[in-house]
């Protein structure tokens, strides 16, 4: 193995991680695997190791990234996408007994965490389970969540915005019965997409630098890429579409918070967000997608002349002009301070009308789906979003491996109200915040600033949400029903650079 190919390197913060590869494999395998009475109906090895691609014109890029092998099952179980760092795409149905074999081979402790997904404590991947370079984790879970898009990445402590930078993050497409009723678009019409972000040097290598917020004395702003990809490209191009199609968009940036468009600026139809599909359609006329987040869309192209062309436009936002003076416009800026231009609107989905569309009708109910309850008077807990000392908190805490504090113990099968606060700091950034082992509903937003209510038509608020995006000066009430499982389960802020700082907490569930 050549030099280049183990270090993808001029990572900042790399001290970790420079070096030769110290592992050993099966150095170490660490199982959480309940019983040989668990008999997997799909079993799969995944491995997170150093591999080159061809992202850029010209050399191709060191990046980690997932690799893997269906064992047992269905082969479409998982499905590599090609020139990328992105992926592979896990597609499990509800109900399946899923075993993962998840082998560590880059050079640092690392741990997969299923983002969305309602698994038992010690399959969810919190930080105390991490694997060594080298080592070996086996997971046996049964889905239980309903149909929907969500994905998997690394969640060590203070290593998962370098590791999903590297390249380590997919998919996971979940799918049931209700779903296959809707006749959504499938096949080649299903086109899932990763949004991130990525600055590169002149040698296609990746760069990373975390930019500090101007006149936050050293607090974290988060990594903001000069380029846009979706899945590893620059663009995705479908040169002969015809009817409807379902896209499916995750924004995998580490910070980077996007408004997704249509470039003929036609209002866009979401029918899913985190926790898979909404009750009916909705109309929107952009979507908001903070680091984490999904949403997916039905992109109609029967009344398009044959010829014509779409796209969709994923444009950074921009929390500087907002009233929230000190963001300091480092939203939009690029490559953490190398003099880079901020990255622009871009168009990452081109689609050239062809003759001949089907059409297909848009269901008018998608799913069974009740509407967001009223606030009600369950038990409540606040949570403000905090600043002391340089680095981001909640409740004035930050990270500590096995700590729980007493107000974050929650009883096993209670309904509760959540409530982010993002109002106690002069130095307010909007905070992307994920809650493990639960899908909440939005209850409501209060205190929006003015110059910020416009993007509250691009939320979708009204799905089954894990990560909601808290914009300055919001305070935002969630419901949430703790019946996954017992045990210790993380809550954060999903800004990479954050969480990595300690803007992350334990909950415990007993
Ligand atoms: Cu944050």
């Amino acid at each position: 193995m050549d030099r280049r190919r183990r270090d993808f390197l001029r990572i900042a913060g790399a001290g970790a991680m420079a070096g030769a590869l110290p592992f050993a494999p099966g150095a170490r395998i660490a199982s959480a695997a309940t019983s040989n009475r668990f008999v997997p109906d799909v079993e799969l090895e995944l491995v997170a190791r150093p591999d080159e691609v061809r992202l850029l014109p010209g050399m191709p890029t060191a990046v980690w990234r997932y690799v893997g092998r269906v064992l047992k099952g269905p082969a479409e179980t998982l499905q590599p996408i090609a020139d990328s760092f992105t992926g592979p795409i896990l597609r499990f149905r509800t109900g399946q007994k899923v075993r993962i074999r998840y082998q560590n081979r880059i050079p640092q402790p690392s741990i997969v965490h299923w983002h969305g997904m309602l698994v038992p404590e010690r399959m969810d991947g919190h930080p105390r389970d991490v694997v060594p370079a080298g080592g070996e984790y086996i997971y046996e879970f049964e889905v239980r969540n309903r149909a929907g898009t969500y994905w998997f990445h690394p969640h060590p402590h203070g290593y998962t915005g370098t590791q999903v930078y590297g390249g380590l993050a997919g998919l996971l497409l979940v799918s049931d019965e209700e779903e296959r009723a809707t006749k959504l678009p499938a096949g080649d019409r299903d086109i899932p997409i990763v949004l991130a972000d990525r600055s590169f040097d002149s040698a296609n290598r990746l760069v990373y630098e975390a930019a500090m917020g101007p006149g936050m004395m050293g607090a974290m702003a988060g990594f903001f890429g000069e380029r846009i990809l979706a899945n590893g490209r620059a663009s995705l191009a479908f040169p002969a579409a015809t009817g409807a199609y379902r896209v499916r968009l995750l924004n995998g940036s580490n910070s980077r918070i996007y408004r997704i468009f249509r470039s003929d600026r036609k209002p866009l139809v979401a029918v899913a967000s985190d926790g898979g599909l909404l009750a009916e359609p909705v109309r929107k006329p952009f979507l908001v997608l903070g680091p984490a987040e999904r949403g997916e869309l039905w992109l109609d192209f029967h009344d398009e002349s044959a010829g014509s062309r779409v796209a969709l436009v994923a444009e950074p936002l921009d929390f500087g002009g907002a009233g929230m003076g000190m963001m300091g416009g480092m939203m939009g800026r690029g490559g953490g301070g190398r003099g880079a231009p901020p990255a622009g609107p871009h168009p990452f989905a081109l689609f050239t009308v062809a003759r001949g569309a089907d059409r297909q009708v848009l269901p008018a109910r998608l799913a069974a789906l009740a509407p967001v309850p009223a606030p009600q008077a369950s038990n409540r807990r606040e949570f403000a979003l905090t600043m002391g000392h340089m680095r981001w908190g909640i409740n004035g805490r930050t990270f500590e491996m096995g700590e729980v504090a007493p107000d974050e113990r929650v009883g096993f099968g209670d309904t509760e109200v959540w409530e982010f606060s993002n109002r106690t700091s002069m130095m307010s950034m909007p905070h992307p915040m994920h809650v493990h082992a639960v899908q909440f509903r939005v209850l409501e937003r209060i205190g929006t600033p003015p110059g910020l209510e416009g993007l509250r038509a691009g939320f979708l608020d009204a799905g089954l949400k894990d990560t909601v995006l808290v914009l300055p000066g919001e305070r935002v009430r969630l419901l949430m029903k703790f019946n996954t499982a017992r045990g210790l389960f993380l809550y954060h802020c999903h800004n990479l650079a954050h969480e990595d700082a300690g803007m992350m907490r334990n909950y415990s569930v007993a």
